[in-house]
């Protein structure tokens, strides 16, 4: 990200790099949300909201609706977007099934978020960061392929050593737990090796990211995970993202539970609205 581009919440190059808060901004519109309650100050004006006064009143259904369009696609949603979703809204009263509708589509992952939070998965063990999600985002926007920003995030990733220096065993073998939860087997080293041998590391990565085994459900433990800590403004720590992961990927909870779960919490909610102050005591 750099200055004046649209993760620069004052849009301006101006010697201040402010990062968006909410992960909230409209195209076309004025990126600066002054108040950080996801609505920019331009679009509050028109709203009848307040610039200055966190009052983005998300339990209402078409302000939720608005704002998971700016936190899953970092766009206003159109007018009849809006009408669509809340129509839905208001037939089924589940929210989590709005949000899901939106996470499932090519729209929310243009950015290939998918194959982003898989790799840090499988580098770092961990969930990503926002600061690592930006940073990706902003290298495939900024025009760079693909295959440039895989390379760059691996070179800097904890696999860094066994992907600049390693043999094609010790990669496959340090790619195998996270991605498959089991050993290859003697013939499938010796089959991948030579897929490296002519491919090259780059579409090894690519293409493991992919693999069934690997995406499990429908929309993958590790995505709705990221997802949820993104609902609440990255506030969950990488110990809880890892347990969430996990037991969404055993089952024990469904994605559909985990986003019920995040989207009533007081952490979600005070993102947008201010919380009133207790009045002091009068002595
Ligand atoms: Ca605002
Ligand atoms: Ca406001």
């Amino acid at each position: 990200m750099s200055e004046g581009d649209e993760f620069d919440r004052d849009g301006a190059k101006n010697g201040s790099l402010l990062v968006q808060g909410g992960l909230g901004f409209g195209k076309g519109l004025a990126v600066f949300d002054s108040d950080a309650d996801g609505v920019n100050d331009v679009l509050e004006t028109a709203l009848g909201m307040q610039v200055g006064l966190r009052d983005n009143d998300i339990t209402l259904n078409d302000r939720f609706i608005a704002q998971l369009y700016r936190d899953l696609y970092f766009r206003e949603p159109e007018t009849p977007e809006l009408s669509l979703q809340l129509d839905a809204l208001n037939g089924d009263g589940k929210r989590v099934n709005r949000l899901m509708n939106l996470a499932q589509t090519q729209e929310f992952d243009r950015y290939q978020i998918t194959q982003a939070v898989r790799l840090d998965w499988v580098s770092n063990g961990k969930i990503m960061t926002r600061q690592a999600l930006d940073l990706w985002r902003t290298l495939l926007k900024n025009g760079s392929s693909l295959n440039d920003v895989i390379d760059y995030y691996v070179r800097n990733s904890g696999l860094q050593s066994v992907y600049l220096k390693g043999t094609n065993v010790e990669l496959l073998h340090a790619l195998e737990i996270p991605i498959l939860n089991r050993r290859l087997t003697d013939a499938e080293l010796a089959d991948i090796s030579t897929f490296i041998d002519q491919y090259g590391r780059i579409e090894l990565l690519k293409a493991a990211l992919n693999v069934p085994e690997f995406q499990q459900l429908t929309l993958n433990p590790l995505i709705v995970t990221l997802i949820a800590d993104l609902l609440l403004d990255y506030a969950l720590d990488q110990v809880t993202l890892g347990h969430y992961s996990e037991v969404l990927s055993n089952g024990t909870l469904t994605t559909t539970e985990l986003i019920e779960w995040v989207l009533p919490l007081d952490i979600y909610k005070n993102r947008f609205i201010e919380e009133p102050q207790a009045k002091k005591i009068q002595r």
